[in-house]
């Protein structure tokens, strides 16, 4: 029992056509009866879930209240046992084989546990004046355990779905994983399709069969070793106690994850950035000059920083959306390329090669991007055989092949441009340039930068179509965003790249004047500061006022002037500044830039 964000319209209890819906509801009445746990078998530790891997995994889906524990899911050791177990059997059946167990929920403070009864408790009491105390617990504990008796603060109960990576998506069920605002979530609800009900199923077997009870109210939630547990399976006592959130931090036992990414509850984000690979080099400079360093070489798969918490997992950059998507990773560092072919909800959206951000739906989309990181620039391009006759127009394509490792991006655009259907799209995951060489395809979709690949080939492309322009980018993980502890780190992370984005874009100018001629000379510079001003006041930066030192010299008749500006606009004022005499002009890098209101 969990999810309190939608529990309207649900106050059926006592309507009689829900009655038998209902039946073998688990009652507060029933868990009051339910004796306390020994201590030997409360002396189980907890751990957390892993976030990611073909095994069961703990993803928050939203993450509600539970940011004190985030990212991590945690659970008793025999449940975790128990989830991997389950996920086992699930994959053994032949249609499921592409499926894991995704663990939604899991341990839950007394603290939060009775907040989340006072506001349904407060609900049901103001809908339903007349009814007695006992009656009213009883509907609320149908949304909501009772604080006395519930099961997630014993970390023994769990909320559960399926999630079938093949597709990238969960499996239908009838309801999405925690959603209270229909009896569409009760087990045995009416109207639900086939599909669904058959993994509500399947999902109910494999734990059965594991030793958790399932809750008939709603089909995402089991437990081990709580009251309800121990009621359904008729024992005298559960095995184990609630717990305090203080208190089971000492109790972790950890795994390679958890030891690194909790630490004694410091909230610290994590970053996918590609293992190894175009992107690597840069993100991890970029990282570096924003002061962020990191502990471990990147051949291991996670590196921490110890400065600031952040820790680095380095993966294939194709899993990199879906990381970041699932919540796995906070942020990570794509290609965009990669990142909007992963977005299966783009329709029909290419404007002059530039995908629009608003097209993913708000509510499918976990991911925002935070910031084009100016490096890893190419573009996705369509390319003939420079001797093809037959193919001079994208009308042309028509009955033709085209190999591609970009299918989705591929399909939105021949959609677009009319060709949908009508052009045979040929999945091929690399050398992509020698297709139509050997007559595997008679055109390509591939990434292009410099344009030698498709030269070499003998390739060009037709009409210079760039189907999508294309560098690094910094995405995030918009639940992540929701947690305030998470979100100022995120911050702290963008304004330290920012940093290090504008000061790119500048050099620090320090040249030799005349003294008698400091006047037109930061007249010509002030001149130039202004139209930075002008063109953009993001990059507007204060400091780009002139500082006019004395060289150290008897007569006075030298000066230094020292000025931050962008170096093509030096280079556009050189002759107007060595016409007046300016001599060694010298420029340097800026390390970072924090600017002011
Ligand atoms: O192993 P993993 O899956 O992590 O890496 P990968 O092999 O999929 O990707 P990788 O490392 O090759 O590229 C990572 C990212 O760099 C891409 O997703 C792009 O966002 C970006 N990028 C920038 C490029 C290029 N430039 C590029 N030139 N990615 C690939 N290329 C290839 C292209 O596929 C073609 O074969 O380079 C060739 C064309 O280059 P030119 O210069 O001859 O036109
Ligand atoms: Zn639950």
């Amino acid at each position: 029992m969990c999810d309190v964000t939608q529990t309207r319209n649900r106050n059926e209890y006592f309507e009689k056509k829900n009655a038998k819906k209902m039946k073998g509801f688990v009652r507060y009445q029933d868990l009051k009866g339910v004796g306390e746990a020994r201590d030997e078998t409360d002396k189980e530790v907890f751990r957390s879930i892993p976030s990611f891997g073909i095994g069961v995994i703990g993803v928050y889906r939203k993450l509600r209240d539970m940011e004190d524990s985030a990212p991590s899911i945690i659970v008793r050791e025999s449940v975790y046992k128990k989830l991997r177990a389950a996920d086992k059997a699930l994959k053994a059946k032949p249609e499921y084989s592409n499926c894991q167990i995704v663990v939604t929920y899991g341990y839950r403070s007394p603290e939060i546990q009775k907040a989340l009864w006072n506001e349904i408790i407060a609900e049901v009491n103001s809908q339903n004046p007349t009814l007695s105390d006992e009656e009213r617990y009883e509907i609320a504990h149908t949304k909501i355990a009772h604080p006395d008796v519930a099961g997630h603060p014993t970390g023994g109960a769990v909320d559960v779905t399926i999630y079938d990576f093949n597709k990238n998506a969960f499996l239908p069920f009838g309801t999405e994983v925690g959603d209270l605002s229909s009896t569409a979530a009760y087990y045995n609800a009416d109207g639900i399709a086939d599909d669904a009900k058959k993994n509500r199923q399947v999902l109910h077997s494999i734990m059965k069969q594991q030793g958790f009870a399932p809750y008939l109210g709603e089909w995402w939630h089991f437990s081990y070793g709580d009251k309800e547990w121990a009621f359904y399976y008729k024992r005298p006592i559960p095995l184990y106690h609630q717990k305090q959130h203080d208190d089971i931090s000492g109790f972790y036992h950890g795994d390679k994850y958890s030891n690194i990414l909790i630490n004694d509850g410091e909230i610290r984000i994590r970053l996918a950035v590609q293992k190894e690979g175009r992107l690597t080099d840069h993100a991890l400079s970029i990282l570096s000059k924003s002061g962020i360093d990191l502990t471990k070489d990147r051949r291991s798969f996670l590196a921490r920083s110890n400065g600031f918490p952040l820790d680095v997992l380095f993966v294939r950059d194709d899993d990199i959306p879906s990381l970041v998507e699932s919540g796995s990773a906070d942020v990570g560092i794509v290609g965009e390329n990669v990142y909007w072919e992963k977005q299966k909800n783009i329709k029909g959206n290419l404007i002059n090669g530039i995908m629009e951000q608003s097209i993913i739906p708000n509510k499918k989309g976990f991911c925002t991007i935070e910031r084009e990181l100016g490096f890893g620039k190419c573009f996705l391009g369509l390319a003939v055989p420079r001797s093809s006759k037959t193919i001079r127009s994208l009308k042309d394509l028509q009955g033709k092949k085209i190999a591609t490792s970009y299918r989705n991006l591929t399909e939105q655009f021949l959609d677009v441009h009319g060709l949908k259907g009508k052009v045979t799209i040929i999945d091929i995951s690399g050398s992509v340039e020698i297709a139509p060489l050997v007559d595997y395809a008679d055109a390509i979709v591939d990434i292009v930068s410099t344009g030698s690949s498709l030269k070499q080939n003998n390739l060009e492309l037709l009409n210079d179509i760039h189907i999508l322009d294309s560098e690094a980018i910094l995405i995030s993980n918009n639940a992540s965003k929701s947690v305030p502890a998470k979100s100022v780190i995120i911050d702290s992370l963008l304004e330290r790249i920012d940093s290090y984005l504008l000061a790119k874009k500048f050099k620090r100018v320090v040249m030799n004047v005349p003294t008698a001629k400091i006047d037109i000379i930061t007249n010509i510079l002030m001149n130039k500061a202004r139209q930075v001003e002008d063109e953009s006041s993001n990059n507007r930066i204060s400091i780009n006022t002139p500082i006019v030192l004395p060289s150290y010299e008897k007569n006075n008749e030298w000066s230094s002037i020292q000025i931050v500006m962008k170096l093509s606009d030096l280079w556009s004022i050189t002759s107007d500044l060595k016409s007046n005499n300016v001599c060694n002009i010298i420029f340097y890098d800026i390390e970072g830039i924090v600017n002011g209101a």
